[in-house]
């Protein structure tokens, strides 16, 4: 499918998403939330996708936020509704069933941290910077970004970072676990893929499993979310991908996996 605001490349099960409006900085305005969501869906529904690499076009911009001169003078009701899509659009990409890295390129301010948020975890080019800048334009984060950010790196962090709106470097972002490496910006997409490739690799529906626990268990208490482990952990022992991985082993050849 064609869309204007983002390209999908599909590289066997790795799919390769790129945000597309590098003149505005690749800024989130709603057809681009709508096409990502789309594309996603899409994604979702074809079945063969088992990681995806998410990044921004030009060499500028991962994100530069959302779209300030579409929402400038935007009422409550329409501010809301475009709160509600960039939610949508966070949790798309959190609970789809499989993993997203972001490749940060550059800025990944705003909306464009918070999207980058989403997805399972940041490798960042060495230029990269991140930041909540949403109070300089009077506003707070509205796509996740006080909630998500302080799950990744804390609450004292999160709140230097979301108060006083100053964005912070690659270097920085790693050093608080917000970004898990930074590289030189000519083997950042090389390197997400091969990540994402080693994912696509791996049992299907062990990765799927393993992210749901992550992400389902990370607000519960010990008890209740060793549970929840144990639950999935049963479940997924009784796929034909677990049966077949530990037999590989056993035999001393690589496992093919089908994904059930
Ligand atoms: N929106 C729209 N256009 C943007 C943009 C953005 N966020 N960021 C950059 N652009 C556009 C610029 O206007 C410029 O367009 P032209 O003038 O060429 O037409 C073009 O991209 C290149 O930008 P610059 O000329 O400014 O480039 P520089 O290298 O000089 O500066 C910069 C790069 C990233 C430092 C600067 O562009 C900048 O400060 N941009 C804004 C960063 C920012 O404040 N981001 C946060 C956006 S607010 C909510 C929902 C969501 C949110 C909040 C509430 N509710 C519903 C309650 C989220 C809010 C945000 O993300």
């Amino acid at each position: 499918m064609a869309y204007d605001t983002i390209l999908v490349e599909q590289k066997g099960a790795v799919a390769l998403i790129t945000l597309n409006r590098p003149k505005a900085l690749n800024a989130l305005n709603r057809q681009l939330i709508t096409e990502l969501l789309s594309v996603y869906d899409a994604l979702i529904a074809g079945g063969t996708t088992r990681s995806a690499v998410l990044t921004g076009a030009g060499d500028k911009a991962f994100a530069a936020g959302a779209d300030i001169t579409e929402m400038n003078g935007q009422g409550p009701a329409d501010m809301a509704a475009f709160s509600a899509l960039g939610h949508r659009m966070g949790a798309r990409i959190e609970t789809a069933p499989f993993p997203t890295i972001a490749a940060v390129n550059g800025f990944a301010l705003g909306g464009g941290c918070e999207l980058a948020l989403s997805a399972d975890f940041i490798h960042a080019a060495e230029e990269a910077k991140f930041g909540q800048p949403e109070v300089n334009l009077g506003l707070i984060p509205g796509f996740g970004g006080c909630t998500r950010l302080v799950r990744r790196v804390g609450v004292a962090w999160a709140r230097e970072l979301v108060e006083t709106g100053d964005p912070i470097s690659a270097a920085e972002a790693l050093r608080i676990g917000l970004c898990n490496r930074v590289v030189p910006r000519a083997q950042l997409l090389e390197g997400a893929l091969k990540t994402a490739q080693r994912i696509a690799d791996r049992g299907p529906c062990a990765v799927r499993a393993a992210r749901d626990v992550l992400l389902q268990t990370q607000d519960l208490d010990l008890v209740r979310a060793n549970a929840f482990e144990m639950t999935a952990f049963g479940l997924v022992s009784a796929s034909a991908d677990s049966q077949e991985g530990m037999t590989a082993f056993v035999e001393k050849r690589p496992a093919k996996f089908q994904g059930k």
